[in-house]
């Protein structure tokens, strides 16, 4: 049972954040328009396949230590029920971007990533690039690998990282093709290094550069997915008796200092007084890589709780409380509305927006659950889909529906669909409903020129 819910938070602290409020009238979220420099600065950092227990905030393994990211929890809220909105790396990515289910879109796969996040979509990095911030990615981009897919076409002033694949060499960072090759801007480079540590440096970069003027840094770290490779110096350091496991544990903690860099930047320039800052995995921990998901069921790939349910952090000094823990369900969708209002800024017209503003929930003053309902749904050849609402969990895996009380049993063990027909018979007809209303898979797309005069790409 988890504890100390926001929701439930002690009277003490609610007086607080309330006498705050009344004392601080832009506690009302900035009005649109606003120039007087108030506006936040907004960092987003993204894990890959990092799983709920190989981070030293949540119930842990001994040999986890996260102690820079740990500080984001310390300083802000952190979340026991936070949901990657897909179970592998690409559709996550695509709806955190644009704050709506990334199959409203066609967008349910990692192989969509080769297609591209349809044009149609407006991303997060659009929003504020209009509203002037400047706006940097550094990492994985996978959203597209075509020139109009480029991150510099979708809302961001620079990019340094890879656009194809979700797995990257960490150490090989020379000029390949245009799926694995390492791009400053639009332009292939060669590089050496360590590429979490290069992450770091540019985003270390981007701060000390913009931090005058409110930006938005997107930080999709590739660490720590596949392939299992670190510095043979900070493997040495573990000894959990499996040395891939050993591995994990060197790229998790060269991730951690890479965020630790940017929290000092963060601080050395005074931005971090006034800085929302996001961290999440972009789904569950992955076998392959040996991450630990703790009591939950599963890793990536499957819509049981260890695919799905990540480490996720929210900060903003100043403004949100320090050191809470809430059990509200909240996923990833709910980023960019989050950040549209912590801004000021209206989302954009004409379009449903799936993802919700967490900041009352943030602060104790939520009225009811962020959700009525949560879906996941990783397309037609998968076959796999779930829908939580309130404690159930009804999901489609392999074989019949199966459900599940997450209050009671968060570790999926005991399926309940044969003594709740009725539960099962509600929540399968909401996930029908909301299905109805996603669009077809995207079209794989017709590859050039391009594509046939590229070096073959690895197989990832
Ligand atoms: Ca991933």
């Amino acid at each position: 049972m988890i504890k100390n819910s926001i929701n439930r938070r002690n009277c003490f602290s609610l007086l607080i954040i309330a006498a705050w409020g009344v004392c601080h009238s832009y506690w009302v979220w900035p009005v649109e328009g606003n120039q007087d420099g108030s506006r936040p600065n907004i960092v987003v950092m993204v894990s890959d396949d990092q799983g709920y227990a190989d981070i030293s905030c949540y119930d842990h393994p001994k040999e986890v230590s996260t102690p820079n990211i740990d500080r984001l929890a310390e300083q802000g809220v952190r979340f026991t029920s936070g949901y990657a909105s897909a179970y592998v790396c690409a559709p996550t990515r695509a709806g955190l971007l644009t704050g709506r289910y990334q199959q409203r879109f066609g967008f349910y796969t990692a192989s969509d990533s080769r297609t591209g996040m349809p044009l149609s979509e407006i991303t997060v990095a659009d929003v504020l690039k209009k509203e002037g911030y400047a706006t940097g990615v550094f990492g994985k981009w996978h959203l597209g690998i075509e020139p109009e897919y480029h991150p510099m076409k979708r809302g961001f002033d620079e990019f340094y990282g890879f656009l194809g694949h979700g797995a990257h060499d960490y150490f090989n960072l020379k000029r390949t093709d245009a799926y694995t090759s390492i791009y400053r801007n639009e332009e292939i480079i060669d590089d050496t290094g360590y590429l979490t540590d290069n992450l770091g440096r540019e985003a270390v970069s981007f701060i000390e550069r913009h931090h005058k003027r409110p930006f938005f840094l997107y930080l999709p770290f590739n660490a720590v997915h596949w392939p299992l490779q670190a510095p043979e110096g900070d493997i040495k350091r573990f000894d959990t008796g499996d040395k891939e496991r050993d591995i994990l544990m060197a790229m998790l903690g060269r991730m951690d200092s890479a965020v630790g860099r940017v929290l000092e930047a963060l601080a050395r320039s005074g931005a971090d007084k006034n800085t929302l800052i996001f961290y999440f995995s972009d789904n569950g921990g992955a076998k392959r890589n040996k991450s630990n998901n703790g009591v939950l069921r599963d890793y990536k790939h499957s819509v049981y709780e260890g695919g799905l349910r990540v480490p996720f952090l929210v900060s903003w000094p100043g403004k949100l409380p320090k050191g809470e823990v809430c059990s509200e369900p909240v996923i990833c969708l709910d980023i960019m509305p989050t950040i549209c209002a912590a801004v000021g800024v209206k989302l954009p017209d004409g379009r449903i927006y799936d993802g919700k503003n967490m900041l009352p929930l943030l602060v104790g003053e939520a009225k009811g659950p962020l959700h009525e309902a949560l879906f996941w749904d990783g397309g037609k050849r998968d076959g796999k889909w779930a829908v939580r609402m309130d404690r159930w969990k009804l999901l489609k895996d392999k074989g019949d529906l199966e459900l599940y009380d997450l209050e009671a049993d968060i570790g999926e063990k005991n399926d309940r669909a044969g003594r709740h027909p009725e539960i099962v018979k509600r929540l399968q007809r909401r996930y029908t409903d909301w299905r109805k209303q996603m669009a077809p898979q995207i079209k794989r797309a017709k590859r050039g020129k391009r594509e046939a005069n590229a070096v073959k790409p690895r197989k990832r």
